[in-house]
């Protein structure tokens, strides 16, 4: 999959150098490109906002950089990519559309600073992708960089051959809707607690129900949202 990120703060992305998604680079799954938004100015400050129309407070990013980058991007792309802007007035970011986004080929994310983006540029990105606008959750940051750090990472490690183990991915939270259930290991007892004498049981029934039990629970009694759903 190859993955195009536009930001104003680059080196933010630094931090994909490692680990698991580092590996996924190296052996050539993902192809990341980040790219300066400064890059695509032609003015001596580099400048990439201005002033809202209609008065009010903060800047608003300038539609041209964006567009001049959305272009560049794009150009030599295969297919048409998925182009998204992370935003907290955006459709939630979840593990269905990370499932969704992750068998794509070609995944586009545009990062925001100041009051947003001019609206005129999500417009003109319909014509070379489809657009999606994620948010993360119900706060706000300070820009979009925080958010596609982890939607690419969301996305990354559900690409096959990036988690070494595909079982691992299966029982985690939010994967059969429900919350994980609760992990242990050695020593059986410590500091006084001990481990649900059910795993130590040998009993692969008993623990696969109760288990579920514990997810169930778990999930009434934390996120009773996903159980309505
Ligand atoms: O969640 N998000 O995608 C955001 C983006 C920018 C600012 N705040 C957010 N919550």
């Amino acid at each position: 999959m190859r993955i195009d990120v536009v930001s104003i703060f680059p080196t933010i992305f630094d931090a994909l150098e490692v680990s698991l998604l580092g590996k996924a680079r190296q052996s050539g799954l993902l192809d990341v490109r980040v790219h300066d938004l400064r890059d695509y100015t032609h003015d001596r400050h580099r400048t990439v906002d201005d002033t809202p129309y209609g008065g009010g407070a903060g800047m608003v990013m300038k539609p041209a950089p964006w567009g001049e980058a959305l272009d560049d991007v794009t150009r030599d792309a295969a297919a048409s990519p998925v182009i998204v802007f992370p935003s907290p007035a955006g459709e939630r970011f979840t593990q269905k559309i990370a499932r969704e986004l992750s068998t794509e080929d070609h995944l586009v994310f545009g990062c925001g600073r100041y009051e947003g983006i001019d609206e005129r540029v999500f417009d003109y990105a319909a014509d070379l992708g489809r657009v999606r606008l994620l948010s993360l959750g119900d706060y706000v940051l300070n820009g979009g960089e925080v958010a596609v750090m982890a939607m690419v990472e969301a996305i990354g490690r559900l690409i096959p051959g990036v988690v070494g183990n595909p079982e691992s991915l299966v029982e985690e939270s939010h994967e059969d809707g429900l919350l994980e259930y609760p992990s242990f290991t050695k020593p059986a007892s410590w500091r006084g607690r001990d481990v649900p004498p059910v795993l130590l049981s040998g009993n692969h029934g008993a623990v696969a129900t109760w288990r579920r039990e514990q997810q169930l629970e778990r999930t009434r009694e934390r996120r009773p949202d996903l159980l309505a759903d």
